[in-house]
């Protein structure tokens, strides 16, 4: 027999805005991250079931269509816009920062449709974004007063931290996200790792720490997807992802604004590290909104051990 609980009161019934409420969230936070909770099913609806296409071409019915990265940072704009309370807006689709309210409480960063090119090939895709205070988003990442991604595999999931902890949900039938568990915390050393670029671009720091992850039997787990990666190693509880700076890419590939500072954010608050192989990623001040570092993010020991091999041999 299973014990019998009060409606509404298994885990798996806490949705997400009972879960901010409950932890007494800022109003206007919590409504931050429920309007972009909701603009998730309008995505993952445009994903699951939308032509496949590139912007500017027509589809079946000759409309104008929408690539999904364009038509993913629409929606989440549109929504953004309607909940009054973002003054300022900076996505990865756009070249520019938005400016929307001048009485928005909070600015935002976020990359619509992180990895659009795998959804042509059927794999995870996601969205990311970072919040902060205020209406300036060229700031550290230290700033941030919330993050969140949302994954799309198999099952929609929606992490999310406001300096409180790293929180799960996953999306049911009626396409809301409940709870599927609280405090995620990461294991301070890994047996997984998942590493972008070209290795034989790598630089002797980088493949000394590659080797040495190999020595110790850790396995290799890419999607080539940032989001998908990092909720495994978020999820597992355990191991690293890197995308380090290349021999002709000394800043490697992914964005600070949009990518790396809410994993980063995420990721530290589970226990885990991140860091460019020589600081902390939320200690680096943006320089533009397309500012790329190298990531190491996971494991904490793991994370050490990369920033180490890059002192000693880069
Ligand atoms: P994509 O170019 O497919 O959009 O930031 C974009 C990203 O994918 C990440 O999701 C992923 O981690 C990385 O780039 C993969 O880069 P490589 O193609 O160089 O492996």
């Amino acid at each position: 027999m299973h014990a019998s609980h009060e409606p509404g009161t298994t885990p798996f019934q806490i949705d997400l805005r009972r879960h901010l409420r409950e932890r007494e969230e800022d109003r206007d936070l919590t409504r931050v991250i429920c309007e972009i909770a909701t603009a998730s099913r309008y995505v993952i609806n445009a994903i699951r079931t939308g032509d496949l296409g590139v912007a500017g071409t027509s589809n079946l019915y000759g409309e104008q269509q929408l690539a999904l990265d364009v038509l993913s940072d629409r929606i989440l704009r549109k929504r953004l816009i309607h909940s009054g309370v973002i003054s300022t807006i900076a996505s990865e689709e756009v070249d520019e920062v938005i400016s929307v309210n001048l009485n928005g409480k909070y600015s935002i960063a976020y990359d619509p449709l992180d990895g659009s090119s795998l959804v042509d090939v059927n794999l995870a895709v996601g969205t990311i974004v970072g919040i902060y205070r205020g209406d300036d988003v060229m700031q550290r990442g230290r700033n941030m007063v919330a993050a969140l991604y949302i994954l799309y595999g198999p099952r929609a999931t929606l992490v999310y931290s406001t300096g409180n902890g790293v929180h799960e949900f996953a999306m049911n039938a009626l396409m809301e996200y409940t709870l599927v568990q609280e405090n995620i915390q990461m294991q301070p050393s890994g047996s997984i790792y998942s590493p972008g670029g070209q290795r034989n671009k790598y630089t002797p720091g980088v493949e000394k720490f590659v080797a040495s992850l190999e020595e110790k039997g850790a396995k290799l787990r890419y999607s080539g997807g940032f989001v998908p990666d990092i909720n495994q190693v978020l999820i597992k509880g355990q191991g690293l992802f890197m995308y380090p700076h290349l021999q002709d890419l000394p800043k490697g590939k992914l964005r600070l604004l949009y990518e790396l500072n809410p994993m980063a954010f995420l990721i530290e608050q589970a226990g885990g590290a991140a860091s460019n192989g020589r600081e902390r990623i939320l200690d680096i001040l943006p320089e533009g909104i397309d500012h790329r570092e190298p990531v190491f993010i996971g494991s904490k020991n793991d994370v050490a051990q990369a920033e180490q091999s890059i002192a000693e041999f880069d």
